[in-house]
């Protein structure tokens, strides 16, 4: 199943459209089991938790979703210890996901498309935002927490998983806050002496956008906070940080709210990109003190940067572009999409110099790619490796099939694909308890594998890739492609 070359361009598609669809089935159970079918060896070393979130539902009540990221979060736990698993899954309580399980249909507009029944008459006007935790799950302050962008965080059980309630963070938020599902643990934070912190942000989008930035000690209470205001609407999906600047991507994109509005869309479906206008990227002091600086570059749309660091004078920041804002065709089904026709994410580097207000960028990766992840301790620090989720095939669009690592210092890439059955998703690096090597560890990776319809856990030697997961922990039932983890050493 591993590729050995991979540069190799395959003509043929790699996977049957069918076969990639049923990654996308509603999970409306909630499961608690020991792990019995287990291929291979659990490393004995590797002790604590993965969490994961994602959809967990397409539709609801029957009703479909107009699109995946509208669907109610679903986390998943798998508890690692002496070389067992445990796996539970559990929907996040939300206000909407309990009104609209008792109602059976949707009660909520998605910010993706998703309608309620009844046409547009039904939908005008309805400018609630249902919150719906699908995007990622960190464990912060003794906390676990799950996200989505537009909304306050929901609290749940880390051993239950069982949702316990919205969560204020120690007075950050205020009921309806927005913060963001894409928080950074800086290994070293200057304002704790070194100590790690959580950094996060908040948007407020409009005519002007405004940009919050926290920052969290250990015990999650909140040590910086600071609001800047920029011009112009900004979709701000990730961020990344230095030990100095926290970085925005501000992609060329207007929206016009009047069909969403009026019921026609969902609000994304109002973001229009504009490829003759420049990204706009947006360095804030993380401080608090001293100037926002914005430079231009290429247009490109980002969702994902993979990490930013300092060195020599200059900023560097990796992320995946995709030469425009992928949109659904009117009247067109996710299911039917023609992946040939829509941009792939690639990985790109960007220099910055502060001296010249100039920004620079190379493409380091052609292979389609998203959700990077890198060692814990390189956040905002100069890193040497980047794991991705890639495609299977060097060229083209196409879902992501197989794991990629990227050594930024020598260009050299490791590959293993799940290709034509397995499907994957964000691969999350966890480094070995006392490892010295930049890549002594593993990578935790939730992938669907469509010969059984079932999921599975695969984990992969960091350092020896293309020979496939050291352990496979096969799911008795699917999960459906989700979106964003992290792992807990409890
Ligand atoms: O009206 C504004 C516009 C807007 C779009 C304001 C707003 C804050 C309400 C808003 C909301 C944005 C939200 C809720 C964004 C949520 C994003 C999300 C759930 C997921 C994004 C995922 C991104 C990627 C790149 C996923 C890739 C997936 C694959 C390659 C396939 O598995
Ligand atoms: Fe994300």
């Amino acid at each position: 199943q591993s590729i050995e070359n991979p540069m190799q361009t395959l003509s043929h598609q790699n996977f049957a459209m069918e076969d990639w669809r049923g990654g996308y089935r509603s999970q409306p159970e909630e499961f608690a089991y020991w792990i019995d079918e287990v291929e291979g060896q659990i490393p004995p070393e590797l002790e604590g938790t993965y969490f994961r979130n994602g959809p967990g539902l397409l539709d609801i009540g029957g009703y479909e979703l107009r699109h995946p990221f509208d669907g109610d979060g679903m986390i998943n736990a798998i508890a690692l210890s002496k070389g067992r698993a445990f796996y539970r899954n559990r929907f996040v309580r939300t206000e909407g996901y309990v009104a609209e399980q008792k109602a059976r249909k949707p009660l909520f507009r998605g910010v993706f498309g998703t309608q309620k029944p009844g046409g547009w008459f039904a939908n005008a006007f309805d400018l609630r935002l249902k919150n719906i935790a699908n995007t990622n799950i960190i464990h912060w302050g003794g906390k676990l927490l799950a996200l989505w962008e537009a909304a306050e965080p929901h609290r749940l059980d880390p051993h239950t998983l069982e949702t316990l309630g919205l969560e204020y963070l120690d007075g950050a938020l205020q009921a309806g806050s927005a913060f963001a599902a894409h928080p950074k643990i800086d290994p070293s934070c200057d304002r704790l002496g070194g100590e790690p912190c959580l950094v996060n942000f908040a948007v407020k989008p409009g005519l002007s956008t405004t940009i919050t930035l926290y920052e969290f000690n250990p015990l999650g209470q909140l040590i910086n906070q600071h609001s800047h205001s920029v011009a112009g609407f900004a979709f701000l999906h990730d961020f990344a940080i230095t030990p100095h600047y926290a970085i925005f991507f501000q992609n060329p994109v207007t929206f016009n709210p009047l069909p969403y509005v009026l019921g026609l869309k969902g609000a994304a479906e109002c973001i229009e990109f504009n490829p003759k206008a420049p990204t706009r990227v947006i360095l804030i002091p993380r401080s608090g003190k001293g100037k926002v600086k914005i430079l231009e570059t290429d247009p490109c749309f980002v969702f994902h940067h993979a990490n930013a660091f300092e060195q020599e004078e200059k900023i560097y920041i990796d992320s995946i572009c995709y030469t425009g804002f992928p949109t659904l065709d009117e009247g067109s089904s996710y299911h039917q999409v023609d992946f040939s026709a829509i941009p792939a994410g690639q990985l790109w580097r960007f220099t910055l110099d502060l001296e010249t207000d100039s920004a620079r960028s190379e493409q380091l990766i052609q292979r389609c790619c998203e959700f990077p992840s890198l060692h814990p301790a390189q956040i905002g620090q100069p890193y040497r490796f980047v794991y991705l989720g890639s495609a299977h095939a060097a060229t083209g669009n196409a879902p992501l099939q197989a794991v990629l690592k990227h050594d930024l210092t020598t260009g050299e890439q490791q590959i293993w694909s799940a290709a034509p059955k397995g499907f994957t998703g964000e691969p999350l690096f966890i480094p070995r308890p006392g490892a010295t090597a930049d890549d002594d560890g593993w990578l935790l990776i939730l992938l669907y594998d469509a010969e059984r319809r079932c999921s599975e856990l695969a984990i992969l030697s960091a350092q020896s890739f293309a020979q496939g997961p050291i352990a496979r922990l096969k799911l008795r039932h699917h999960v459906p492609y989700g979106l964003h983890g992290s792992f807990t050493h409890q």
